[in-house]
């Protein structure tokens, strides 16, 4: 596509390497995603962003700039859109799922650093994401430790602002996480050139929770017995929630929800009654990291829940609509945000409820919980969750791995071992 090539370049990518990565991509979801048999209608769209996810957005993201909108990236939940979207900014996910310039990302962050880290430091070394490229301002936020670190490295090449997010949730923390977010208001309005207004503010809350409706509305559906879509394609719409244009998406995948309303009624599933239902905890699957799925889809099992960022930690509260002047919105934004379970908290008892509830809401016969290697936080955590689903009586699977495919046939082992046992 020759008019996107000239966008590339004027982004500055590194061509050659971003043609590499796009022709990856293109067969790995080939051969996940394009082979599933009985795939909603509705999926057409998610395949059709995802297939322009180089191009078409990004063009739409550049057009958007031209107009004289900024670009806002990050690479947490805790950033609130709300906020942005109140400043007719943009804000897009920056979290990388592939390998790719590892080598240069090792030579700024150790390399017990968690694939993540490396990934989006490797992304941006070696020019091959035109979504970091086209940022005016990227968010970092004071999680854990490998992030926190690596933005001090990572702002030496984009323009950073970092929000600092409590480690706990006591009364002093919620001080500090407001002054944070009223920090960050203050940071894109001097960027945007704009205030916020009560009414601008209003509409980015309203927009921001449609579209956890919408994924709200999804995650119930999608529970049913037998599960009516595969856990590989509600992976796929959470990562590219991060992307989209979220009033579009709203409404696309409401209509995918329509379409499988009907399916439920006629009492069809994607795969078989009885094939073992499972639920996926821990840390967040960017895209296109969507190796374990496919291996738990491909041993028997299909997953009917994610408990991560990419999946229901980002789409579980949403914030109370009821408030009139800025402050009171900027306060209702706060209080939703510092429920937010993150393992990066402690102790982060509410994240060993939230797992239980869903396990039972969503009738697991098991969870496998997965951490990325180097990964302190959620290491640390599966030990609990793992009691606390003992204590509950649902089995689970500890995975901790990366992005490379090296310990794939392993992993299909030991994943088809525990769907058998449970
Ligand atoms: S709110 S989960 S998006 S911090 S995998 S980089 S924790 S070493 S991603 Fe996260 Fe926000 Fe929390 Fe969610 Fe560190 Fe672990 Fe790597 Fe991680």
């Amino acid at each position: 596509e020759p008019s996107y090539r000239e966008m590339w370049e004027n982004l500055n990518l590194d061509i050659e390497a971003h043609d590499g990565l796009l022709e990856v991509l293109g067969k790995f979801y080939g051969d996940i995603y394009m082979s599933q048999q009985g795939r909603l209608q509705g999926m057409e769209y998610l395949d059709f962003v995802l297939s322009e996810v180089h191009g078409l957005r990004v063009k739409e993201l550049i057009d958007a700039k031209n107009a004289g909108r900024k670009i806002i990236g990050s690479f947490c939940v805790f950033v609130p859109e709300e906020i942005t979207l109140a400043l007719d900014a943009i804000q897009v996910g920056l979290c990388a799922g592939a390998d790719a310039g590892t080598e240069a990302a090792e030579t700024v962050v150790p390399r017990n650093t968690c694939a993540l880290i490396k990934s989006f430091i490797g992304f941006k070394m070696a020019r091959i994401c035109p979504y970091t490229e086209s940022c005016d301002l990227i968010i970092g936020e004071t999680t854990c430790d490998g992030k926190k670190k690596a933005y001090e490295a990572f702002g030496e090449m984009a323009p950073m602002h970092v929000m600092e997010v409590p480690q706990r949730k006591e009364a002093d923390d919620r001080v500090l996480w407001k002054a944070e977010v009223l920090r960050f208001k203050d940071k894109l309005e001097k960027l945007t050139g704009k205030k916020v207004s009560a009414a601008a503010l209003k509409k980015g809350i309203k927009t921001v929770n449609d579209k956890r409706r919408a994924l709200q509305r999804l995650n119930v559906l999608r529970a049913a017995d037998p599960t009516p879509i595969s856990g590989r394609d509600v992976l796929l719409i959470n990562q590219i929630s991060f992307y989209d244009d979220p009033v579009r998406f709203t409404q696309s995948i409401n209509t995918l929800c329509d379409q499988i309303e009907e399916r439920i009624d006629r009492n069809e599933g994607i795969a078989p009654a009885k094939t073992p239902r499972l639920m996926l905890a821990g840390c967040p699957m960017a895209v296109p990291n969507w190796k374990l799925p496919y291996i738990i889809e491909s041993s028997g099992a299909v997953v009917v829940s994610e408990e991560s960022c990419i999946g229901t930690r980002n789409t579980r509260d949403l914030v109370d609509e009821s408030g009139e002047t800025v402050d009171e919105m900027i306060d209702a934004i706060c209080d939703r945000y510092m429920k937010i379970d993150c393992a990066c908290f402690t102790p982060n008892n509410e994240r060993m409820e939230n797992i239980k509830k869903l396990a039972e809401e969503t009738k697991v016969d098991g969870v496998i919980h997965y951490s990325l290697m180097f990964c302190q936080p959620y290491t640390h955590e599966a030990f609990k969750v793992e009691k606390t689903l003992t204590q509950a009586q649902v089995p689970m699977l500890s995975i901790e791995t990366d992005y490379s495919m090296e310990d794939v046939e392993q992993l299909k082992t030991r994943v088809e071992a525990f769907v058998e046992m449970i």
